[in-house]
Protein backbone atom coordinates (compact mmCIF):
# COMPACT_ATOMS: atom_id res chain seq x y z
CA UNK A 1 0.00 0.00 0.00
CA UNK A 2 0.89 3.65 -0.63
CA UNK A 3 3.25 4.62 2.22
CA UNK A 4 2.56 8.55 3.00
CA UNK A 5 4.51 9.96 6.03
CA UNK A 6 4.03 13.37 7.41
CA UNK A 7 6.88 16.04 6.96
CA UNK A 8 8.62 17.06 10.01
CA UNK A 9 7.78 20.84 10.75
CA UNK A 10 10.90 22.57 12.39
CA UNK A 11 11.22 26.05 14.24
CA UNK A 12 14.40 28.16 14.45
CA UNK A 13 16.71 25.38 12.07
CA UNK A 14 20.40 26.17 11.96
CA UNK A 15 22.18 26.43 8.69
CA UNK A 16 23.95 23.50 10.04
CA UNK A 17 21.12 21.57 11.11
CA UNK A 18 19.72 21.65 8.50
CA UNK A 19 22.25 20.52 5.69
CA UNK A 20 22.83 17.35 8.38
CA UNK A 21 18.76 16.59 9.01
CA UNK A 22 17.45 17.28 5.29
CA UNK A 23 19.23 18.64 2.63
CA UNK A 24 22.48 16.52 2.54
CA UNK A 25 19.85 13.24 3.12
CA UNK A 26 17.80 15.27 0.55
CA UNK A 27 14.46 14.76 2.49
CA UNK A 28 11.51 17.75 2.95
CA UNK A 29 11.12 19.65 6.12
CA UNK A 30 8.55 22.72 6.96
CA UNK A 31 9.75 25.80 8.51
CA UNK A 32 7.60 27.46 10.80
CA UNK A 33 9.41 30.70 10.79
CA UNK A 34 11.48 31.28 7.76
CA UNK A 35 9.45 33.76 6.05
CA UNK A 36 8.43 35.64 10.10
CA UNK A 37 9.95 38.89 8.93
CA UNK A 38 8.23 39.13 5.77
CA UNK A 39 6.19 42.01 4.89
CA UNK A 40 4.59 39.91 2.40
CA UNK A 41 3.07 38.65 5.01
CA UNK A 42 0.72 41.02 6.03
CA UNK A 43 1.01 43.02 2.99
CA UNK A 44 0.06 40.47 -0.13
CA UNK A 45 -3.63 40.42 0.18
CA UNK A 46 -6.05 40.03 -2.88
CA UNK A 47 -6.91 43.71 -1.81
CA UNK A 48 -3.50 45.05 -2.16
CA UNK A 49 -2.88 42.76 -5.62
CA UNK A 50 -6.12 43.61 -7.30
CA UNK A 51 -5.67 47.50 -6.11
CA UNK A 52 -2.11 47.99 -7.61
CA UNK A 53 -1.65 45.43 -10.25
CA UNK A 54 -5.32 44.25 -11.29
CA UNK A 55 -4.52 46.07 -14.38
CA UNK A 56 -1.90 43.12 -15.43
CA UNK A 57 -2.20 40.65 -18.39
CA UNK A 58 -1.71 36.87 -16.69
CA UNK A 59 -1.90 33.40 -18.48
CA UNK A 60 -3.74 31.26 -16.95
CA UNK A 61 -4.25 27.57 -17.30
CA UNK A 62 -6.78 24.49 -16.38
CA UNK A 63 -6.67 21.10 -16.16
CA UNK A 64 -6.06 21.12 -19.91
CA UNK A 65 -2.70 21.76 -19.23
CA UNK A 66 -2.02 17.89 -18.39
CA UNK A 67 -4.41 16.63 -20.38
CA UNK A 68 -2.70 15.13 -23.92
CA UNK A 69 -3.44 16.79 -27.17
CA UNK A 70 -4.49 21.18 -27.62
CA UNK A 71 -4.44 22.42 -24.64
CA UNK A 72 -1.20 20.21 -23.52
CA UNK A 73 1.33 22.65 -21.52
CA UNK A 74 -0.13 25.68 -22.70
CA UNK A 75 -2.29 28.41 -20.88
CA UNK A 76 -5.69 28.49 -21.61
CA UNK A 77 -6.68 32.11 -22.09
CA UNK A 78 -5.05 35.73 -20.74
CA UNK A 79 -7.09 37.82 -18.62
CA UNK A 80 -6.29 40.67 -16.13
CA UNK A 81 -5.34 39.91 -13.28
CA UNK A 82 -8.38 41.35 -11.15
CA UNK A 83 -10.37 39.13 -13.23
CA UNK A 84 -8.35 36.03 -11.86
CA UNK A 85 -8.28 37.26 -7.96
CA UNK A 86 -12.37 37.52 -8.74
CA UNK A 87 -12.34 33.97 -10.21
CA UNK A 88 -9.80 32.95 -6.81
CA UNK A 89 -12.59 34.44 -4.68
CA UNK A 90 -15.76 32.96 -6.41
CA UNK A 91 -15.29 28.75 -4.95
CA UNK A 92 -14.59 25.92 -6.11
CA UNK A 93 -12.03 26.19 -9.66
CA UNK A 94 -9.84 24.95 -11.60
CA UNK A 95 -7.61 28.39 -13.01
CA UNK A 96 -4.16 28.54 -11.83
CA UNK A 97 -1.57 31.20 -12.69
CA UNK A 98 1.81 28.85 -12.91
CA UNK A 99 5.20 30.09 -12.53
CA UNK A 100 4.33 33.74 -12.68
CA UNK A 101 7.62 36.07 -12.61
CA UNK A 102 5.26 38.74 -11.71
CA UNK A 103 8.34 40.92 -10.08
CA UNK A 104 9.30 41.28 -13.72
CA UNK A 105 6.95 43.95 -14.30
CA UNK A 106 6.38 44.55 -10.42
CA UNK A 107 10.18 45.06 -9.31
CA UNK A 108 8.99 47.00 -5.92
CA UNK A 109 7.23 43.77 -4.88
CA UNK A 110 10.77 42.47 -3.99
CA UNK A 111 11.19 44.16 -1.12
CA UNK A 112 8.47 42.48 0.92
CA UNK A 113 10.56 39.31 1.23
CA UNK A 114 13.65 38.35 1.14
CA UNK A 115 15.96 35.33 0.08
CA UNK A 116 16.62 32.70 2.67
CA UNK A 117 20.12 32.40 4.29
CA UNK A 118 19.15 28.80 5.25
CA UNK A 119 21.38 27.69 2.36
CA UNK A 120 23.67 28.81 0.04
CA UNK A 121 22.94 28.92 -3.84
CA UNK A 122 19.51 30.77 -4.54
CA UNK A 123 18.82 32.42 -7.83
CA UNK A 124 18.09 35.78 -7.00
CA UNK A 125 16.51 35.86 -10.65
CA UNK A 126 14.17 33.24 -10.45
CA UNK A 127 10.91 33.88 -7.43
CA UNK A 128 8.08 32.46 -9.46
CA UNK A 129 3.99 32.85 -7.75
CA UNK A 130 1.08 30.56 -8.16
CA UNK A 131 -2.05 30.55 -7.72
CA UNK A 132 -4.93 28.73 -7.86
CA UNK A 133 -8.58 27.95 -7.59
CA UNK A 134 -10.19 26.53 -4.35
CA UNK A 135 -9.82 22.45 -5.39
CA UNK A 136 -7.62 23.10 -8.29
CA UNK A 137 -5.07 20.21 -8.77
CA UNK A 138 -1.66 20.43 -9.73
CA UNK A 139 -0.50 17.13 -11.71
CA UNK A 140 2.02 14.89 -10.23
CA UNK A 141 5.49 16.55 -11.40
CA UNK A 142 8.93 17.22 -10.35
CA UNK A 143 10.84 20.50 -11.62
CA UNK A 144 12.46 20.29 -15.07
CA UNK A 145 15.68 22.37 -13.68
CA UNK A 146 16.48 20.51 -10.97
CA UNK A 147 17.14 23.25 -7.83
CA UNK A 148 15.88 22.83 -4.32
CA UNK A 149 12.86 24.40 -4.15
CA UNK A 150 11.40 26.91 -1.52
CA UNK A 151 7.60 26.89 -1.86
CA UNK A 152 6.48 29.53 0.98
CA UNK A 153 2.79 30.19 1.51
CA UNK A 154 1.40 33.17 1.42
CA UNK A 155 -2.56 33.19 1.27
CA UNK A 156 -4.72 29.51 2.25
CA UNK A 157 -3.74 25.83 2.53
CA UNK A 158 -2.43 23.08 0.11
CA UNK A 159 -2.11 20.00 0.38
CA UNK A 160 1.15 18.59 -0.63
CA UNK A 161 2.48 15.23 -1.14
CA UNK A 162 6.20 14.44 -2.26
CA UNK A 163 8.46 11.65 -3.67
CA UNK A 164 11.91 11.17 -3.71
CA UNK A 165 13.66 11.13 -7.01
CA UNK A 166 14.03 7.37 -6.66
CA UNK A 167 10.40 6.77 -6.51
CA UNK A 168 10.13 7.38 -10.16
CA UNK A 169 9.90 4.10 -11.62
CA UNK A 170 7.00 3.05 -9.22
CA UNK A 171 4.98 6.43 -9.76
CA UNK A 172 4.90 5.32 -13.72
CA UNK A 173 6.98 8.34 -14.44
CA UNK A 174 6.51 8.86 -18.39
CA UNK A 175 9.66 9.12 -20.24
CA UNK A 176 10.68 12.56 -22.22
CA UNK A 177 8.19 14.18 -19.45
CA UNK A 178 8.68 15.01 -16.03
CA UNK A 179 5.16 13.68 -15.33
CA UNK A 180 3.40 11.18 -13.63
CA UNK A 181 -0.39 10.40 -14.36
CA UNK A 182 -1.15 8.07 -11.10
CA UNK A 183 -4.36 9.14 -9.23
CA UNK A 184 -2.80 9.20 -5.42
CA UNK A 185 -6.03 9.71 -4.33
CA UNK A 186 -7.80 6.62 -5.90
CA UNK A 187 -4.72 4.52 -6.50
CA UNK A 188 -5.51 1.82 -9.19
CA UNK A 189 -3.29 -0.85 -7.96
CA UNK A 190 -4.15 -3.58 -10.68
CA UNK A 191 -3.46 -0.85 -13.50
CA UNK A 192 -0.22 0.33 -11.40
CA UNK A 193 1.04 -2.42 -9.28
CA UNK A 194 4.49 -1.06 -8.50
CA UNK A 195 2.72 2.12 -7.27
CA UNK A 196 2.02 -0.01 -4.13
CA UNK A 197 5.51 -0.01 -2.78
CA UNK A 198 5.89 3.89 -3.42
CA UNK A 199 7.05 5.80 -0.07
CA UNK A 200 6.35 9.38 0.31
CA UNK A 201 5.25 11.97 2.39
CA UNK A 202 1.98 14.40 2.69
CA UNK A 203 1.88 17.52 4.64
CA UNK A 204 -0.96 20.28 4.55
CA UNK A 205 0.80 23.41 4.33
CA UNK A 206 -0.23 26.30 6.13
CA UNK A 207 0.28 30.02 5.56
CA UNK A 208 3.19 31.64 6.86
CA UNK A 209 5.37 28.13 6.10
CA UNK A 210 7.64 27.00 3.41
CA UNK A 211 8.09 23.80 1.82
CA UNK A 212 11.63 22.52 1.47
CA UNK A 213 11.43 20.31 -1.77
CA UNK A 214 15.26 18.56 -2.41
CA UNK A 215 16.15 18.49 -6.04
CA UNK A 216 14.59 16.32 -8.00
CA UNK A 217 11.61 15.82 -5.92
CA UNK A 218 8.22 14.77 -7.14
CA UNK A 219 4.87 16.76 -5.84
CA UNK A 220 1.73 16.88 -6.48
CA UNK A 221 -0.56 19.60 -5.12
CA UNK A 222 -4.21 20.90 -4.34
CA UNK A 223 -5.46 23.98 -3.27
CA UNK A 224 -7.62 23.15 -0.76
CA UNK A 225 -8.64 26.72 -0.43
CA UNK A 226 -7.75 29.28 -3.36
CA UNK A 227 -4.68 30.78 -3.03
CA UNK A 228 -1.43 31.43 -3.60
CA UNK A 229 2.83 30.83 -3.14
CA UNK A 230 5.83 32.18 -3.95
CA UNK A 231 8.56 29.50 -4.68
CA UNK A 232 12.22 30.30 -4.38
CA UNK A 233 14.72 27.91 -5.89
CA UNK A 234 18.31 27.14 -5.02
CA UNK A 235 21.17 25.17 -7.27
CA UNK A 236 22.73 23.44 -4.42
CA UNK A 237 25.68 22.02 -6.50
CA UNK A 238 27.29 22.23 -10.37
CA UNK A 239 25.83 18.33 -11.30
CA UNK A 240 22.07 19.63 -10.37
CA UNK A 241 22.31 22.65 -12.50
CA UNK A 242 23.58 20.84 -15.91
CA UNK A 243 21.18 17.81 -15.51
CA UNK A 244 18.28 20.57 -14.87
CA UNK A 245 19.35 22.27 -18.84
CA UNK A 246 19.59 18.69 -20.17
CA UNK A 247 16.47 17.88 -18.70
CA UNK A 248 15.22 21.40 -20.16
CA UNK A 249 16.27 20.28 -23.88
CA UNK A 250 15.28 17.18 -24.21
CA UNK A 251 12.25 16.49 -22.47
CA UNK A 252 10.39 20.00 -23.13
CA UNK A 253 11.17 19.91 -26.80
CA UNK A 254 10.75 16.08 -27.68
CA UNK A 255 7.62 15.97 -25.95
CA UNK A 256 6.18 18.94 -26.95
CA UNK A 257 6.96 17.99 -30.57
CA UNK A 258 5.41 14.80 -30.15
CA UNK A 259 2.57 15.89 -28.54
CA UNK A 260 1.96 17.64 -31.74
CA UNK A 261 2.56 15.18 -33.96
CA UNK A 262 0.84 12.47 -32.18
CA UNK A 263 -1.53 14.11 -29.77
CA UNK A 264 -2.92 10.86 -27.49
CA UNK A 265 -1.23 7.71 -28.82
CA UNK A 266 2.04 9.87 -27.96
CA UNK A 267 0.61 9.68 -24.15
CA UNK A 268 -0.52 5.71 -24.88
CA UNK A 269 3.30 5.18 -26.09
CA UNK A 270 4.88 6.77 -22.82
CA UNK A 271 2.06 5.02 -20.77
CA UNK A 272 3.29 1.50 -22.16
CA UNK A 273 6.90 2.49 -21.07
CA UNK A 274 6.25 3.43 -17.81
CA UNK A 275 4.70 0.11 -17.54
CA UNK A 276 7.63 -1.90 -18.84
CA UNK A 277 10.40 -0.04 -16.36
CA UNK A 278 7.81 -1.00 -13.17
CA UNK A 279 7.29 -4.46 -14.39
CA UNK A 280 11.38 -4.36 -13.70
CA UNK A 281 11.32 -3.37 -10.08
CA UNK A 282 7.72 -5.84 -9.37
O1 LIG B 1 2.03 25.48 -5.91
C1 LIG B 1 1.81 25.28 -7.11
O2 LIG B 1 0.79 25.64 -7.68
C2 LIG B 1 2.82 24.56 -7.92
C3 LIG B 1 4.15 24.57 -7.25
C4 LIG B 1 5.19 23.86 -8.02
O3 LIG B 1 4.96 23.00 -8.82
C5 LIG B 1 6.58 24.23 -7.76
O4 LIG B 1 6.84 25.10 -6.93
O5 LIG B 1 7.46 23.67 -8.40
FE1 LIG C 1 6.77 22.08 -9.55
Amino acid sequence: MLELLPVDRRTGLTRETFAAEYLTPMKPVVFTDLTASWPARQRWTIEHFKAQYGHLRVPVVSNNYSKPGRGYMTPDRVISFKEYLEILESGPNDLRIFLWNIFRVAPELRHDFSIPTIMDGFVDELPFMFFGGESSKVALHYDIDMSHVFLNQIHGRKRVILFAPDQGVNLYHHPFTVASYVDLNHPDYEKYPALAQAKGYEVMLQPGETLFMPSGYWHYIEYTDGGYSISLRSFGSLPARVRGLANIATHYVVDKGMNKLMGPSWRKLKERLAEKRAEAVL
